[in-house]
């Protein structure tokens, strides 16, 4: 029906049919760039898992190919899990994936493309000795998962692989073990683990890569392969990142690594891997970085997942789909988080843009941003300011406020929620909410909540909703900065540039196609707020929907 064929996004990577899960080796290899994931040709549900396969020239419009590799041998025919790509050489390249037996064993096994001349890698072999890698003693044998190289020392062309594992005969520790390779056929463990926290369960799809903090790559980034080249060692760092299944989002932490003693230790262990930041809030999940050659850049994919039943994503043909791709840097100005941010190429479909400036949202009001066009697939930028008077004539504000059990955008506090409703019907019965909440203590100092609320989205109840958002630096001359990006099914919040994230999905069965509208907020009983600037652009749709074959 309308409603569900509707929910099918117009800028976002996503299969033709069926189901996808996580990015694997993610690439820009002889003018294309790659993307391989996880991907049930069959249903539009997880099982049968095979690694389908995509180029694009632009990272905005795909070519769907064959499907890389499936699951046809004893060690992979539960699924060709999560793993990755090496280019090793003009004439090697190679993917490292995840195999499960019928047992659903873990293994790690090794596959080579055919003809490493082709651009687009259509044929993959499988080496005839796989595995090669089981879990070393002490691991069972279904927590040993998703390998991805993250050194190389060219002293010895030596590769150092991760893969992300569990030890619950400690605390149900999520480690990260790491194997040496020359020839990706035989593997050394070495002895002590990478990195270790207790009680945060399994780590999925490990990644360690490096960020520059001063000095000319700032803006840029570093080949993973490559950090010898940077003269001044002190200006990089590494973020370890990790995903972890026991509450599916994707952890990192800023730290120092040292691939010779094979550490990698947290700047703050208060925010380690697993008890600090998250990329995203919402549904994020089994992200995957690269380094882009041709504009220099880190960019991460992570795939959204559907929070609606099995049912009706059988019956919407597909489920889940690519988060846009955003580049990573250091943030400079706070020093404790990356950036995350929609990668430019994405302004590129911005289409007719309106503009509304200083208005003034009066406490317990909203306000309507009309003459919008459809507003389904639209990307926002707005600005909000607080009034300096009322925000320094309150003494204490909801210094215990949490985005996920304050009560969401309808509960009304001092300083907040204020923000925008989007996918939102006339009478907002119907409405995503994305906004900020600002906390103060005694000693006046602040701490500002962005959160996004979904028990509104939609009046089926069929669906998980929830409210996701955590705390996001705000420095002192800076005003409350929010990007989103709505693409039907899909809402992309970015907070203060990129420092914190929510993604959401949302099936409304009212606020769509042209019923969909936006709406200005202010739920605080405190102070008033101005929209100082909102931009709304039109976005086109990609190409995303033919197969190259
Ligand atoms: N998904 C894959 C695993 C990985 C998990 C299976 C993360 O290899 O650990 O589809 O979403």
């Amino acid at each position: 029906n309308d409603m569900l064929a509707w929910q099918r996004c117009g800028f976002h990577f996503r299969t033709v049919r069926n189901y996808m899960n996580d990015p694997s080796g993610p690439m820009y290899y002889k003018g294309w760039y790659h993307l391989f994931y996880q991907h049930n040709k069959d249903f539009a549900y997880w099982g049968n898992i095979t690694w389908g396969h995509a180029v694009s020239r632009d990272l905005i419009n795909w070519e769907h190919l064959p499907v890389a590799v499936g699951p046809d041998h004893w060690y992979d025919i539960s699924g060709v899990w999560t793993g990755s790509i090496i280019v090793v050489s003009e004439d090697r390249v190679v993917m490292l994936f995840t195999g499960g037996t019928e047992s659903k064993a873990q293994n790690i096994n090794l596959a080579e493309a055919a003809d490493p001349s082709d651009p687009l890698l259509l044929k993959w072999i499988k080496y005839d000795k796989n595995p090669v890698l089981w879990p070393p003693p002490g691991i069972v044998r279904d927590d040993f998962r998703d390998p991805n190289p993250i050194w190389y020392d060219s002293s010895d062309s030596t590769y150092h692989i991760v893969v992300g594992s569990k030890n619950d005969s400690l605390q149900h520790t999520g480690i990260a073990l790491v194997y040496l390779t020359k020839d990706f056929k035989k593997f050394d463990l070495l002895p002590t683990v990478l990195h270790s926290v207790d009680k945060v369960g399994m780590w999925e799809c490990v990644e360690v890569y490096p960020v520059a903090t001063a000095g000319p790559l700032l803006h840029k980034a570093i080949d993973n392969f490559d950090v010898n080249r940077v003269l001044d060692r002190s200006t990089v760092k590494h973020v370890l990142k990790a995903s972890m299944n026991d509450e599916w989002h994707d952890y990192y932490a800023i730290g120092t690594f040292d691939p010779i003693a094979n550490t990698w230790i947290p700047d703050d262990e208060t925010v380690d891997v697993g008890i600090g930041l998250r990329y995203d809030w919402g549904k994020f999940y089994a992200s995957r970085s690269f380094f882009d050659p041709l504009k220099q850049r880190r960019i991460i994919w992570g795939y959204i997942g559907e929070v609606d039943s099995q049912k009706a994503d059988i019956a919407k043909g597909w489920a889940s789909l690519q988060g846009i791709p955003r580049s990573v840097l250091y943030d400079v100005k706070t020093g404790t988080n990356v950036l995350t941010w929609p990668i430019e190429e994405f302004e590129s479909l911005r289409m007719t843009r309106k503009d509304f400036s200083g208005i003034m949202i009066n406490k317990g009001s909203t306000v309507e941003l009309s003459d919008i066009g459809d507003a389904y697939q639209i990307d926002i930028e707005a600005e909000f300011k607080i009034s300096k008077e009322e925000l320094e004539a309150t003494i204490e504000a909801d210094v215990g406020y949490n985005c996920s059990t304050s009560g969401g955008a309808a509960t009304r506090g001092t300083l907040g929620p204020f923000g925008l409703l989007v996918l939102a019907n006339q009478d907002l019965t119907e409405n995503t909410a994305t906004y900020f909440y600002v906390s103060k203590g005694t000693d006046g100092a602040l701490r500002t909540h962005f959160c996004q609320d979904e028990t509104r989205s939609s009046k089926a109840n069929d669906i998980v909703k929830r409210v996701v958002g955590g705390t996001v630096p705000v420095l002192d001359d800076e005003t409350f900065a929010v990007r989103i990006l709505v693409d039907h099914s899909v809402i992309e919040s970015f907070a203060m540039g990129g420092r914190t994230s929510t993604t959401s999905r949302a099936y409304p069965t009212e606020a769509i196609n042209s019923a969909a509208r936006v709406f200005l907020f202010n739920n605080a009983t405190g102070v008033n707020v101005i929209a100082e600037s909102v931009k709304i652009w039109q976005m086109n749709s990609t190409y995303n929907d033919f197969y190259h074959f």
